[in-house]
């Protein structure tokens, strides 16, 4: 129930990898399902401390999701560069021009029209979340069914949200990674929630994707009235990038500390009003950042 099960895992992956072709060209260490289960019960949520994780990224990704948005200005007015190389990517490949993602994302924030036109990375998370288009001709808030669903029917196994549009898979800048997640109320009020992500990158996504699932989960419970029980990930295509192996292996050699705290200091009345104040987390004491490429 703690960082020892993601150490276990990059160990795992190191030992007993597939060494694979991506689609990235980068290569990498590849596991095929796996599963990790953090308890949540204690107000402990899982950010890594066998390096620092910019955990306040995370939580602001997870709430610009929540927003509905799929541009990545406001992340780059709130500095967080994270999903800034794709539409740069598409930039490059559909103007010739050379940018660097500093100058990229100064357009983004100098001129509203540039950003319109270059930085949305089409019906990805937000999309899909919260204005999913029915065949019927009608929009869904998944998010809003499911706090719904939380409230007046908690015993459900009906709770759940979905990323993967299969009509508008070809228009994302990248198809969903966590694209799955189910939630489940125990007899005593604790909130469940199991995340499915079909891809993940050890290194870089995983540590962001579990402070979200974690933040997201806190949210819900907070909307809902409820008391938070585990969080449960599961993983389809597990991976280590090729030029993330000598990153990994220092990371292993470090001993994890306690997880962190998490505290919500406000009640908001909706799940689209909570700011990154809101989010206390306290004890948090990791060894120092490793860097590494994102592959592209
Ligand atoms: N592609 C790939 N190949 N891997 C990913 O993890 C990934 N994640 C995406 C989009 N595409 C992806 C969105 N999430 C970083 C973390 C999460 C993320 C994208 C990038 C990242 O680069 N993290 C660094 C720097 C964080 C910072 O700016 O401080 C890290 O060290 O955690
Ligand atoms: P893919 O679409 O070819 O699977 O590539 C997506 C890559 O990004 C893959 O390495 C998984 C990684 N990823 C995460 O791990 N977490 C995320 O949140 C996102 C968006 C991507």
């Amino acid at each position: 129930m703690s960082e020892h099960q993601y150490l276990r895992l990059v160990s795992d992956i190191l030992e007993k990898g597939d060494q694979r072709h991506d689609r990235t060209g980068v290569g990498t260490l590849s596991l095929f399902g796996a599963m990790m289960r953090f308890d949540l019960s204690k107000g402990r949520i899982p950010i890594l401390t066998t390096k620092k994780v910019s955990y306040r990224l995370a939580i602001r990704e997870m709430l610009w999701f929540l927003s509905g948005d799929t541009n990545i200005r406001p992340l780059v007015e709130q500095g967080v560069s994270i999903w800034s190389d794709w539409p740069l990517a598409r930039y490059q490949a559909e103007t010739g021009a050379l940018l660097s993602k500093k100058e990229f994302e100064a357009k983004i924030l100098a001129d509203t029209e540039f950003a319109k036109k270059w930085g949305d990375l089409g019906p990805v998370y937000g999309r899909q979340w919260r204005r999913w288009q029915g065949s019927d001709g009608q929009v869904y808030d998944q998010i809003a069914t499911l706090i719904e669903t939380l409230k007046s029917n908690p015993s459900s196994r009906r709770m759940l949200f979905h990323g993967w549009n299969v009509a508008e898979l070809k228009d994302m800048a990248l198809p969903p990674c966590h694209m799955v997640y189910q939630y489940h109320v125990t007899s005593d009020g604790r909130l469940n929630s199991l995340l499915y992500q079909r891809s993940a990158d050890v290194f870089l996504g995983l540590p962001f994707n579990l402070v979200g699932a974690a933040a997201l989960q806190a949210m819900l419970a907070d909307q809902a009235g409820l008391a938070l029980g585990d969080l449960v990930w599961t993983g389809g295509d597990v991976h280590i990038y090729r030029n993330h192996i000598d990153q990994m292996k220092e990371q292993l050699a470090r001993e994890p500390r306690a997880f962190p705290r998490l505290e919500l200091t406000r009640h908001p009345n909706s799940i689209t009003d909570y700011k990154i104040e809101d989010f206390a987390i306290t004890g948090y004491d990791p060894h120092p950042p490793i860097k590494g490429a994102v592959a592209v």
